[in-house]
């Protein structure tokens, strides 16, 4: 009966210990494959978009600049304390999963819908979704209609290899609808193809739909319809097998949603770096708080990410608020203010 009971404390002592042990380990880290290679070569390559205005976007002076973007962005901060130390790759809807599994990139950051299928088979590991959407129809103005049934009879336009091309083809035969679906490689020659009249609508993201309407001639030419199709959660991803680097990803994510709900921005940044407040002294590691540490890469890695990037509502503010995506009643709001983001804490 002692023996047991003396069993059980050394049990329960040994795990305390190692409990602890692990807490304050860490300066051992060894660092996974994709930050070693960062590392390496100085900069992170991120799969992105080319052709969406707010979203992903090459600028007429050669940048890649919008919302996805950005947090590619704020990996590159956190991982070598240069938010412009990145090399996007532009991908195709089609292209995302073979480059995910070549390892030709270190993460992608491209208005992709975490689904099941993606998640088992791409090889990838998705990280927190950072623009809630859903897929709509827009069709030109001059029609008069208002909903998808009216659309019968008529052609629709989308991209091939999108969670968009599976879920047209769904809305179509559920609801008995005559739409002929006609499928174009990327985003502009869909466009261009529902320009030039080869379709009476076409279908994408909302968000997608909001950006390339700003991009026409006239963009009261053409109307969103009122309806939401699916849930498209969009976010982050990164090759599987590499704990660390998912890891980073996830924390750079809720670190500038955290930032977000206490008020640091990259403005005000520096009156917070002697703050008192426990909570904001573990989110930038300041004192002897572990923050970055805990993920093998420097402790103050939220500073480097919130001066150089922004927290999340800066970041949202200023690609996506341009395009008339309005945050406030959306699910894109803070979990605070009636959305969906929402942050585990940071200890
Ligand atoms: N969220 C959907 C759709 C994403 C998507 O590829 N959208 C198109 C239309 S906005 C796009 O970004 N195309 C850009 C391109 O191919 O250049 C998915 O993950 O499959």
């Amino acid at each position: 009966m002692r023996k047991a009971l003396v069993f059980t404390l050394i049990v329960a002592l040994l795990a305390v210990v190692g409990v602890s042990a692990q807490e304050d380990e860490t300066e051992e880290f060894t660092p996974g494959e994709i930050v070693a290679r960062i590392l390496e070569r100085g900069e992170l390559i991120c799969g992105g978009n080319q052709a969406v205005q707010g979203f992903g976007f090459l600028n007429e002076a050669g940048e890649y600049v919008g919302f996805d973007i950005d947090f590619c962005r704020a990996v590159a901060a956190a991982i070598l304390g240069d938010a412009n130390a990145v090399s996007v790759r532009p991908l195709t809807g089609a292209e995302r999963q073979a480059a995910m599994q070549s390892g030709e990139i270190d993460m992608m950051s491209r208005n992709t819908t975490f689904t099941l299928s993606r998640d088992a088979t791409w090889g990838a590991v998705f990280g927190p979704t950072t623009f809630y959407d859903g897929q709509g129809v827009m069709t030109r103005a001059e029609y008069g209609v208002s909903s998808i049934a009216e659309l019968d009879g008529t052609a629709m336009c989308v991209q091939a290899g999108t969670t968009t091309e599976l879920n047209i083809g769904d809305y179509v035969s559920a609801n008995g609808l005559d739409i002929e679906i006609l499928t174009f490689p990327d985003a502009n020659s869909t466009w261009d193809a529902y320009l030039s009249g080869r379709c009476e609508s076409w279908t994408t993201d909302k968000s997608g739909l909001a950006s390339f309407r700003l991009q026409a001639e006239n963009p009261s030419d053409h109307v969103i319809l009122p309806e939401t199709l699916s849930k498209e959660p969009l976010g982050p991803l990164s090759p599987s097998g590499d704990e660390q680097f998912a890891e980073i990803v996830r924390w750079v994510v809720y670190g500038m949603i955290t930032a977000e709900e206490y008020g640091i921005t990259s403005e005000n940044i520096d009156s917070f770096l002697d703050s008192e407040d426990p909570n904001i002294q573990r989110l930038l590691g300041l004192g002897d708080n572990a923050s970055g540490s805990y993920l093998g890469i420097n402790n103050q890695f939220m500073v480097d990410v919130i001066r150089q990037v922004g927290n999340y509502g800066e970041v949202y503010e200023r690609n996506l608020a341009p395009l008339g995506l309005d945050r406030e009643g959306s699910l894109n709001a803070l979990w605070t203010e009636g959305g969906l983001l929402y942050a585990p804490p940071f200890r």
